[in-house]
This record gives C-alpha cells, sequence and structure tokens, in this order.
C-alpha cells in the first residue's frame, strides 16, 4: 500500500503558475465522502445528501471516495486498519484543494469524519508550497489531537490535527512532504470541551492557542474569533478554517458523529463568521463530521448551509452554478 501512495504522491503535478486576476474570486466544492475514521456510518454519504437537498443543489462539486464503497467490520474500524484506505482518499482531495488553489479559486470541502482534514491541509500546503505558510482555526468540540499510542478509540477523526502538526501514524503525517504541515503557532482550536489529558499535553506543548469554551462563554465568541483569525493571519496572512460540527449545540446540530452538550449556538457562530467573507486572507473552508443518519428535520443540513453562505455570501456566483 505504501507503494501506491508514493505513487499517487509522485503524480502530483507541479504548482502551475497562477492564473491571471479575474475580479471575482471562484470557488470550487468538493465532498469527501468517508467515515471510515468515526465510529458510526452515515458521515459518507453527507456530501451527496447537503447537495441534493440544500440550496446548493444543482451546484457543481466534486466528491473524493466512495458512498457506502467500504466495509465496515469491528476490524475496519480500528486505526491501522483504515490508514491504507484513508490516506489515498486524503492523497485525492489533497489534489482536488490544491489545484483549486493553483487556478486562484477558493474550496469548500464538506465531509466526511474529520480525517478529510488530512487531506484538506495537506493540498493548501502542498499550493502554497515556498510561498508561505498558511493559519488553522479549528473549531471543534474535541482536541483531534490524539496519535495512536494515546488514543483508546483508535479513531482517526479523534487524531487528524495531530497529524497536520506532524505526529502521528507517519503513512498520514509523511503524505506529501516529511516537513509537518502547520506551524502550531499559527493555530488555534475554538470550542473545545471533551478531550484526553495527552491531546491537551501535546497542544500545550507545542504552544496551540486553546479558545475552550469557558473562555467563550467569558468573553464572547466575537472577540475570541477575532483573536483567532489573528493567530491564524500571524504568519503568511493566509488561513483556513476546520469546522466540526460537533463543537455546535446538539440540540440545533444533532447530525454529528460525537455530540457533545453545551456547546455554540449555531445562528451566533453563522453571524460571528460572516465578516470573514470579506478577508482576503481566507483560502477555504472544511465542514466535517455531518451525519445525515443522525440529523433530525434537517436542522444540521441547514446549519451547513448557513455557515456556507455566510463565508461565501455569492456562492451560486462563484460556482459556476446554473441557475434553477
Ligand atoms: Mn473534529
Amino acid at each position: 500500500m505504501s507503494t501506491s501512495i508514493t505513487q499517487l504522491a509522485a503524480a502530483f503535478p507541479d504548482n502551475e503558475r497562477p492564473h491571471k486576476n479575474t475580479s471575482r474570486v471562484m470557488v470550487t466544492l468538493l465532498g469527501a465522502a468517508w467515515d471510515l475514521g468515526a465510529p458510526s456510518f452515515g458521515s459518507s454519504t453527507a456530501a451527496d445528501i447537503f447537495f441534493k437537498h440544500s440550496r446548493c443543489q444543482g451546484y457543481p462539486w466534486k466528491k473524493v471516495g466512495k458512498q457506502q464503497g467500504f466495509l465496515r467490520t469491528a476490524q475496519t474500524l480500528k486505526n491501522t486498519a483504515v490508514v491504507p484506505q484513508i490516506a489515498p482518499l486524503c492523497l485525492q482531495l489533497a489534489r482536488r484543494v490544491s489545484d483549486a488553489l493553483n487556478q486562484q479559486r477558493k474550496f469548500v470541502v464538506i465531509g466526511g469524519d474529520h480525517s478529510c482534514a488530512i487531506g484538506t491541509w495537506n493540498g493548501v500546503a502542498h499550493a502554497l508550497g515556498q510561498k508561505g505558510s498558511f493559519g488553522l482555526i479549528w473549531i471543534d468540540a474535541h482536541l483531534d489531537s490524539h496519535t495512536p499510542d494515546t488514543s483508546a478509540s483508535m479513531r482517526l477523526h479523534g487524531m487528524p490535527l495531530a497529524v497536520l502538526l506532524g505526529y502521528g501514524d507517519q503513512r498520514l503525517t509523511r503524505l506529501l512532504s516529511t516537513k509537518p504541515v502547520i506551524h502550531p503557532g499559527t493555530v488555534c482550536v475554538v470550542g473545545a470541551r471533551s478531550y484526553e489529558a495527552p491531546e491537551l499535553e501535546l497542544l500545550q506543548r507545542l504552544g496551540v492557542r486553546i479558545f475552550f469554551i469557558s473562555e467563550i462563554q467569558k468573553r464572547g465568541l466575537n472577540k475570541v474569533i477575532a483573536e483567532a483569525v489573528d493567530i491564524a493571519s500571524s504568519g503568511s496572512g493566509k488561513f483556513g478554517i476546520s469546522i466540526d460540527l460537533d463543537v455546535l449545540n446538539p440540540e440545533q446540530a444533532p447530525g454529528v458523529n460525537t455530540p457533545v452538550v453545551y456547546g455554540l449556538n449555531a445562528k451566533r457562530l453563522v453571524q460571528t463568521l460572516r465578516p470573514l467573507s470579506e478577508n482576503p486572507g481566507l483560502l477555504g473552508v472544511e465542514i466535517a463530521e455531518f451525519n445525515p443518519v443522525l440529523d433530525r428535520k434537517n436542522r444540521t443540513l441547514k446549519i451547513i448551509e448557513a455557515l456556507l453562505f455566510s463565508l461565501f455570501p455569492r456562492l451560486e456566483e462563484v460556482t459556476d452554478a446554473q441557475p434553477h
């Protein structure tokens, strides 16, 4: 398996020259259709269901992975067994994201369990190449910073942030480069409230800023997001956002793999992120962990839609979508 991953990596084209500037920035829509990193089936169908039943119906999008295409057995649910399946999918997603940025487009990735982040942000790092680093705002109830040495569940959706920082299974940490994808000084976590000690220890040792839910309650989401943007922009000014929907109050967003009580208010998050649509440093956004099987009355789906249109208010105009 490692051979085919190497071959896939070698097949990546060199960075293309940027296309000439146009007045509006187009957006590439992508779906990461797998859920092998999560405890339950469902997120592999999320992108299909979102693009079929939301305002984005009819918008052009590209899927990585096969909906329901993987056999889930007790054995394949273990991290070490799913890495050979997830690594090539992450590479394919990375290529799509990288292509979008090379074409001077922004990107949206609809997960998929949160292991898709390994693909998304590897793609960004690949496209930026020597042009500079980027920052990342990780909005999540969890720290997602387990490694195979610390994880009790061995689920990959609990590990992607550690992988991007260079810690974990080498088939993932060295997906496209031996260097870590992101620098801890330009990463922050927003909304954390459920984690284990080794994850906290890793992030604190690296100096990753964590905005726990208690700090958000004290200072307000506006101030926290403003500070998060400062941290994420402190390198090159370019940054991305990874939203795990479990950061939200599960009453509002029940369709997630691992709900945690006392989450963020969905409406407030949508409102608070809206000004970022004007920020030229925003490269793209990923929205992960939607599980339509667990959703009720499309509540979670509607929140994805609201988040997307708050960050990209003219989405229809900038996705080559045909009016319908
Ligand atoms: Mn997560």
